[in-house]
């Protein structure tokens, strides 16, 4: 029972893989490992031979720019067992964000689906538009290929599942693709109210100099109008108005996106111009805003009933990260459906990997992994049986309802809890504990009435006990996946 080379090569504080898991763990491939595979415990499935060789997936994202630094660091496999296809039709495959800058978002998503699932074939599609994404949604559908990750939102409402983002997900879905999609990162940067004719609202926006100012405000009837303005508050605290909106998107939406200046401060002031009175939603792509409400601040295609949607959990805490977008879907559906695991090292060249974009290609990863395994068991493995285990297999980390951000809770691969063994033995005065897990272990604890709780990394334990009196000691061994086996040593007392 020694400390994992994995854990020790790839930086996984604290935690153990157990000598099982460790025979068996085949060497993955060159590059570092996210923490959030051995936080699924997809190690488990990997023991068990289950790498997703034969499994196809796709990665769907606005660009894949700095894919040969990545293949160069061991991080992705070479170009020619990728599969690549560009639907941005102005600047390929490599791409743009929404505010038209480069962006090597797709490279980071893909990096961690292959951490999870490293002999998985990857198929790596880009677009820009909306209109590219739903073609590329319907290419995906054509090649027959089973899981997609996608990790990214449309600012543009509806946010009911009705928009065209998610018809496209809806048509993929329908066409036997497990559509993993992220829920967006917008709990603090989502507002929705009423500003009815003659009353503007002002919202505060959160800036710190350089960061993009982008805002979109929706409504639902197109035959109402609404509109905003961004002022910006001078050093002599008078509010000037810097930008206005324009049209947006297929739907009814406002939008200006510019850079923010390094000083003052900033607000949208949001108005009803026309039309019954609307519940309107701004949404701003990068800096919060003051009063935002999460409630609601799933975007779409997130939305979509098609798409298994994710919401972001930093692999070491279990608590929601607070950014992590929360339904209900404007037409009151819960979402999302599960989380993932964030804030991970895929590659060492961008510790710390966040947002709701890490879980999603977490989960995905993990789809094409159960999907393996059911298929190699002879289980059905359609899109549905895979979404079903998922939400069913996962960790539950707090109370269910249409506006928590957990879904079902955490992903999990690993179902089986730790093998513990604790025993006294009075000759010698020592409490003999040997844990082991078919994933990865993450810790032992020794609990003695009236004494600290110890907290022990370690996979096998000897204590010096000697109690006075007779005593009951709590011993917990808990895998990094959340379960927890707990055995009781009654002790009897010295004298
Ligand atoms: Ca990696
Ligand atoms: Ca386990």
């Amino acid at each position: 029972m020694v400390k994992s080379p994995l854990v020790r090569r790839f930086g996984l504080p604290g935690a153990m893989v157990a000598a099982v898991a460790l025979g068996a763990a085949p060497a993955v491939h060159a590059g570092v490992l996210s923490q959030g595979v051995f936080r699924m415990g997809a190690d488990v499935l990997w023991s068990s031979g289950d790498t997703g060789a034969g499994q196809v997936v796709a990665i769907v994202d606005e660009g894949f720019g700095g894919l040969d630094a990545s293949i160069a660091a061991g991080e992705m496999p070479p170009r020619e067992v990728l599969t690549m296809r560009s639907f941005d039709a102005r600047h390929g495959l490599d791409g743009r964000n929404r505010l038209g800058l480069p962006t090597e978002h797709g490279t980071r998503m893909a990096e961690i689906v292959h951490d999870v699932a490293p002999d998985a074939r990857l198929v790596l599609v880009n677009y820009n538009t909306v209109a590219e994404f739903a073609l590329a949604a319907e290419w995906v559908t054509a090649q027959g290929i089973p899981v997609v990750s996608h990790s990214n939102s449309f600012l543009d409402g509806p946010f009911d599942g009705s928009g065209p983002a998610a018809g496209a997900v809806d048509r993929a879905a329908a066409g036997g693709v497990l559509w993993v999609n992220s829920s967006g990162n917008f709990a603090m940067r989502h507002w929705s109210g009423t500003a009815p004719a003659g009353t503007p609202v002002p919202v505060g926006i959160t800036t710190v100099g350089g960061t993009w100012i982008q805002l979109h405000l929706s409504w639902r009837d197109p035959s109402a109008s609404a509109s905003f303005t961004v002022e910006h508050r001078g050093p002599d605290g008078t509010w000037t108005a810097v930008a206005a909106s324009g049209p947006s998107g297929p739907v009814s939406a406002a939008v200006a996106a510019f850079p923010a200046a390094d000083d003052g401060a900033y607000r949208a002031v949001v108005r009803q111009d026309a039309g019954t009175p609307q519940l309107l939603e701004l949404v701003s792509g990068s800096a919060n805003l003051e009063g935002a409400v999460a409630d609601g601040s799933v975007l779409t295609p997130g939305d979509a009933r098609g798409s298994l949607t994710v919401g972001a959990v930093p692999w070491q805490s279990g608590t929601l990260a607070p950014y992590s977008s929360r339904g209900p879907t404007e037409d009151g559906r819960a979402k999302p459906d599960i989380s993932g695991p964030t804030y991970v090292t895929a590659n060492p060249g961008y510790p710390g990997t966040a947002g709701t974009s890490a879980a999603t290609a977490h989960v995905a990863g993990a789809a094409v992994l159960l999907r393996a395994r059911r298929e190699a068991a002879g289980l059905p493995a359609a899109a549905g049986d895979i979404r079903q285990a998922l939400v069913a297999g996962a960790l539950d980390l707090g109370p269910a309802g249409p506006d928590t951000g957990y879904g079902a809770g955490m992903v999990r691969l690993d179902l089986s809890a730790p093998r513990l063994e604790a025993r006294y033995v009075p000759s010698r005065s020592v409490l003999r504990v040997r844990a082991t897990d078919d994933g990865t272990l993450d810790a032992v604890e020794v609990r003695v009435p009236g004494a600290r709780t110890r907290v022990l990394r370690r996979a096998v334990v000897n204590l010096r006990l000697r109690p006075a009196r007779a005593t009951r000691v709590t011993v917990v061994a808990r895998d990094l996946a959340g379960n927890r086996t707990t055995r009781v040593v009654r002790i009897r007392g010295a004298r």
